[in-house]
């Protein structure tokens, strides 16, 4: 590839990483080394800027520690001990143990994957028709936004929204449930020059993040009550007509309805619910009521809760209630990804199911679903994961019961890596993956509205391969012979988008837009059946359940428990992106230790100082990290900075140890903000 070339050269990529910015990167790459990566200036929402951890890259490429080559276990489970093997020895082995698996029931096999990569090509194509082809169990893939997610499909109807450059020209920006400086940087800069153009920003979000403290105002609810605030704010626009009516009657269902349950909302009542002055809930509803273009940017911090799928249906029909998508810098954006025309079936191939049924297991759950035993109900017990592109040991909640599924001697595990994570220490195999600066891919975003291409800058590193092509030669061992099993990389990349998307601009700029009107909402023409704003949900009501959005408490709400009167979040470390970076020492020095920011009268109360170890717990664990006593932090809760790797921690565990297997409202996601503990000097 580029090897031999002597002078610099310049290669357009895509950042992988599970962030809302997917910005297009240039890579530097000197005699087949990359030198350094940058954001590239010519794709407008990079604008040539990166966050700190990405412009880390070539750090974690050539990070000592990279698995280079096949690895197959000789100490214990978990203890982390491997031999060096070849790749024919590995994927023969592991091909025969899958197939006398599958001649019994190919469900006793689960993949288990996320979005260690978001592309499309090295996260679900090949990996899939794999699993298909075999079929294996299907994987609920729910562990991060599946909750906000079904509140706006149920509400407006798709992942969509508004256009994240015209945040711009907004007059009113309600930042809901994100800490964008942290984990969505090309928004902050955006809501800058509103700001400078004169824009109020107000954040909404328990802890007094760097964005909070950046923006006009701060609403610090308790968590899980983001459905009561936004009920007092529709109580509010009634009770002061602050009401587009024409838009409501001409793109709006449910309304009466939802009128009667707004009235019901007094800010007196939400502002005892989420802890918030009644004052102040009435005066963010006449900035709100008033002000036009007014936008909302949410995000899934508040969608992490038991009432997740209802609070973000609740913030959903505020826009429509005024009128704001009538305006290009009015509306909201939760996920921009449902813009995106991915032929999934092309990539995927659910075809090759052949007609089976195969069950399917949510990822959330993955501590529960390895300690079952076969049953009519559930169907095989897990005999073997491959997991890729996650490290469910760190990330996956209720951490002890996650432990000992991986810990189950006649549990076959293969885990495709950069680095030995915690997941991978429980591995049978380990398979050495490429990075992104080492494949091809081809991406969307959740947070823009371009397709961004990335071409790989240098060779593998090490005996390195695509997860591709792992899964090929694996088919082939399998005796899958499918032309699909041999289609390269590149193929993929140009069926992603079928004719949809110019493959020729792709590969000559490295980024594409979609082409979406400005105001897609201007004139209704929502995504739902109706191709309305749905206030109340018929196809919710079919199933049983509340047509309209309420207020869910928490499936652990404050004040419900004398044993653990704190509640706990664990939003994101600005410098990690989930549990990857955890292990570059750079990115780990800033971060320091696991840190857990308790506000100075609960920390009083337990005679816990800044900077003393303290034990975090509750009925499901115990968790050692060094205590913050910070304004950060609002009374009552405390906030586990995530996600760190476990044995990078004090004590071998992360916050996940704290954390249950409850599922959302809507969208069987997780509630990992929805969690009472109790914290003690340790
Ligand atoms: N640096 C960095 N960037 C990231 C990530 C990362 O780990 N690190 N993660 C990426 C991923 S996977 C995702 S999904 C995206 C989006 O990730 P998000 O989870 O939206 O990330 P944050 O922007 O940190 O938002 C979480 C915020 O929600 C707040 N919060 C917690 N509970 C509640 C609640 O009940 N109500 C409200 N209103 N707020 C609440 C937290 O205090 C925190 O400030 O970000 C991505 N970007
Ligand atoms: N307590 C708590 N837990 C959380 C969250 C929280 O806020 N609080 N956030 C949740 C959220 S939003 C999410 S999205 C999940 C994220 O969970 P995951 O998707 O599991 O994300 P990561 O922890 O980043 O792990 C991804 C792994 O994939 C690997 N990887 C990256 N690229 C490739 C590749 O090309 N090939 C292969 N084979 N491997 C690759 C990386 O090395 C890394 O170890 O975590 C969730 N867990
Ligand atoms: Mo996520």
């Amino acid at each position: 590839m580029n090897s031999i070339s002597i002078s610099p050269i310049q290669v357009r990529g895509a950042c992988p990483h599970d962030c809302p910015d997917a910005c297009a990167l240039l890579t530097t790459v000197e005699n087949g080394v990359a030198t350094k990566v940058q954001g590239n200036p010519e794709h407008r929402h990079t604008d040539g800027v990166l966050c700190t951890k990405v412009s880390r890259y070539t750090e974690r490429t050539y990070h000592a520690e990279r698995i280079l080559h096949p690895l197959r276990r000789i100490g214990p489970k978990g203890s982390g001990r491997f031999e060096r093997v070849t790749w024919d020895q590995a994927l023969t082995d592991i091909a025969q143990r899958l197939r006398a698996i599958a001649a019994v029931d190919p469900q006793a096999i689960l993949p288990y994957s996320y979005c260690g990569t978001m592309g499309l090509v090295q996260g679900d194509s090949m990996g899939m028709r794999f699993f298909n082809r075999l079929g294996a169990s299907l994987l609920d893939r729910t562990i991060c936004s599946t909750a906000g997610v079904e509140g706006l499909v149920q509400t407006i109807g798709a992942k969509v929204g508004m256009k994240v450059e015209f945040f711009a020209e907004s007059k009113l920006i309600l930042i809901w449930g994100s800490n964008s400086i942290t984990s969505n940087l090309h928004f902050w800069r955006i809501a800058q020059a509103a700001k400078r153009a004169g824009a109020k920003l107000v954040c909404i979000d328990p802890r007094r993040t760097e964005t909070a403290e950046k923006c006009h105002e701060h609403v610090q609810l308790r968590p899980g009550t983001d459905a009561a605030l936004a009920l007092a704010l529709m109580h509010e626009l009634i009770v002061n007509d602050w009401l587009d009516h024409d838009y409501i009657a001409r793109h709006t269902s449910g309304w009466e309805a939802l009128r009667e349950r707004a009235l019901r909302w007094s800010p007196e009542r939400a502002g005892e619910i989420c802890g918030v002055p009644p004052e102040q809930i009435r005066s963010l509803a006449r900035d709100y009521g008033t002000t036009q273009p007014a936008a909302i940017r949410l995000n899934y911090g508040m969608q992490r809760v038991h009432g997740g799928g209802n609070a973000a249906r609740a913030v959903a029909c505020l826009p429509a209630l005024t009128g704001a998508w009538r305006h290009r810098a009015g509306g909201m954006l939760l996920g921009a990804s449902g813009f995106f025309p991915v032929d999934r079936a092309a990539l995927q191939r659910p075809d090759l199911l052949a007609g089976r049924k195969s069950r399917t297991i949510n990822m959330v759950t993955i501590g529960d679903a390895l300690a079952r035993p076969s049953s009519e109900q559930f169907g095989p017990k897990l005999e073997a994961l491959v997991v890729y592109n996650s490290n469910p040991m760190a990330v996956a909640p209720d951490s002890s019961k996650v432990a000992a599924g991986f810990a189950r001697e006649d549990l076959f595990t293969v885990v495709l890596e950069h680095f030995q994570t915690d997941t991978a220490d429980y591995a049978d195999y380990i398979l050495p993956a490429t990075t992104q600066l080492e494949h091809w891919d081809i991406h969307l975003s959740y947070g823009h509205t371009d397709v961004v291409l990335n071409r790989p800058a240098i060779e593998p590193v090490g005996e390195s391969k695509p997860n591709t092509q792992i899964f090929r030669e694996l088919a082939q061992r399998m005796g899958f012979d499918e032309p699909c099993f041999v289609e390269d990389d590149v193929s993929l990349c140009r069926l992603a988008y079928g004719g949809t998307v110019n493959f020729e601009e792709l590969l000559a700029h490295g980024f594409a837009t979609l082409p979406i009107p400005d105001a897609p909402f201007a004139e209704g023409a929502f995504l739902t059946p109706s191709g309305k704003c749905e206030f109340f949900s018929e196809r919710l009501a079919r199933q049983g359940l509340d047509g309209l959005p309420d207020h869910v408490p928490n499936h652990e709400a404050v004040g419900t428990s004398s044993r653990y009167p704190l509640a706990m979040i664990s939003p994101p470390a600005r410098n990690f992106m989930n549990s990857t970076f955890v292990n570059v020492p750079s990115l780990r020095d800033i971060e320091g230790e696991p840190l857990l920011e308790i506000h100075a009268s609960d920390a009083a109360a337990r005679g816990i100082a800044s900077g003393a170890v303290v034990r975090v717990f509750n009925d499901r664990g115990e968790h050692r990290c060094r205590a913050d006593v910070s304004p950060r932090a609002r009374p009552g809760v405390v906030n586990g900075l995530g996600v760190w790797w476990r044995k990078l921690g004090l004590d071998g565990t992360n916050v996940n140890e704290l954390t249950s297997q409850k599922l959302t409202d809507l969208g069987r996601g997780p509630v990992f903000y929805d969690c009472l503990v109790e914290v003690e000097a340790a």
